[in-house]
């Protein structure tokens, strides 16, 4: 059985609510047609980037995936910039090309193509620990990523240069349809083990302790320049996208038996009702906000974008 959750700061808990309502949001609108193309939640893992946040620094550089709302929340708070990007409205983070999964802003880039930001974020690695910058590379990726050749490739470099990168590996159990189980032989721990790499594996949700745990290796890597894996058990409570789930539904009651949120609502009632307001409100403010602004036209953002190459 598990204990009552730790309470955690009211600027966390507003971060990690915030994630869950906008994605809601998000899945409500790709149901009637207001956003097009795809998008994957990351509900019941928003924990993750909001523990992380704090170990970072404003200079190191996050990579992130298809399911990359909750990373990108908990780094800018930037509700109106990411709902900008996906309804293609003035403002919008990447100027409307990128939608949910390709975002770039100084210190951000996210790939929907599995595997493709590792050799990136080693190669910014090298670059901070080539100008003796003390800063981090931290690559968000998925269990079924591993599944990707380029990862070993990044890997092996990142090792043999030993650079600053910190990989975090967010194993929900699942890759679209297929069970870890079933598409990775061995572990990630071994995986670590047979490159040199530190490894951690976190199990718990409860912030501080994630933060306690991780605090000292995330230092380490900047400082002292390695490559450092953590691999969080987690669970994805949501659809893999829009609204597919080839879970029964057994495993997606287990799924939702784990997620953080039911049992912080109970054992912290008046924290959590006075931040879901607060949540809600800057949620209502920023959809009002942002439908009103007009659309991103294709000229006018090629000419907005135009020498930014940061
Ligand atoms: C190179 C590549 N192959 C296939 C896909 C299609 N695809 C998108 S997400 C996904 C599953 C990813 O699983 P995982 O890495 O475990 O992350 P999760 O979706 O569970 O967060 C797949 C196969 C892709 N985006 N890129």
């Amino acid at each position: 059985m598990r204990s009552d959750p730790s309470a955690v700061a009211d600027d966390d808990l507003l971060s990690m609510l915030l994630t869950r309502r906008f994605e809601e949001e998000l899945l409500r609108m790709a149901a009637t047609g207001d956003i097009r193309g795809t998008t994957h939640t990351c509900l019941g893992q928003e924990y993750i980037p909001v523990a992380l946040e704090r170990l970072l620094h404003p200079d190191d550089f996050v990579l992130s995936h298809h399911r990359g709302h909750g990373h990108y929340l908990a780094r800018f708070g930037d509700v109106t910039g990411l709902l900008a990007e996906l309804l293609g409205r003035q403002g919008a983070v990447c100027g409307g090309v990128g939608g949910s999964q390709h975002i770039h802003r100084p210190g951000y880039l996210s790939t929907g193509v599995q595997g493709e930001s590792l050799p990136i974020a080693v190669g910014i690695a090298l670059h901070f620990k080539r100008r003796a910058l003390e800063r981090c590379a931290v690559a968000y990726i998925g269990d079924g990523t591993w599944g990707e050749g380029a990862v070993y490739e990044a890997l092996n470099m990142a090792a043999l240069w030993s650079v600053p990168l910190v990989v975090v590996v967010e194993n929900n159990g699942i890759a679209q349809t297929t069970p870890t189980s079933a598409h990775m032989a061995g572990s990630i721990a071994a995986r670590a083990a047979a490159f040199g790499i530190a490894y951690q594996r976190i199990e718990g949700t409860d912030i501080d302790e994630i933060r306690a745990d991780l605090r000292m290796d995330f230092n380490e890597s900047r400082k002292s320049s390695k490559p450092f894996i953590v691999e969080f058990v987690t669970h994805r409570v949501g659809p893999h996208s829009k609204g597919d789930d080839a879970r029964t539904a057994q495993q997606i009651r287990e799924a939702e038996l784990a997620d953080w949120y039911p049992a912080y609502a109970f054992a912290h009632q008046a924290q959590t009702r006075e931040i879901e307001s607060i949540a809600r409100k800057q949620l209502d403010d920023a959809i009002e906000e942002v439908r009103r602004r007009p659309l991103v036209s294709a000229p006018r953002l090629a000419a907005e974008h135009a020498g930014d190459g940061e």
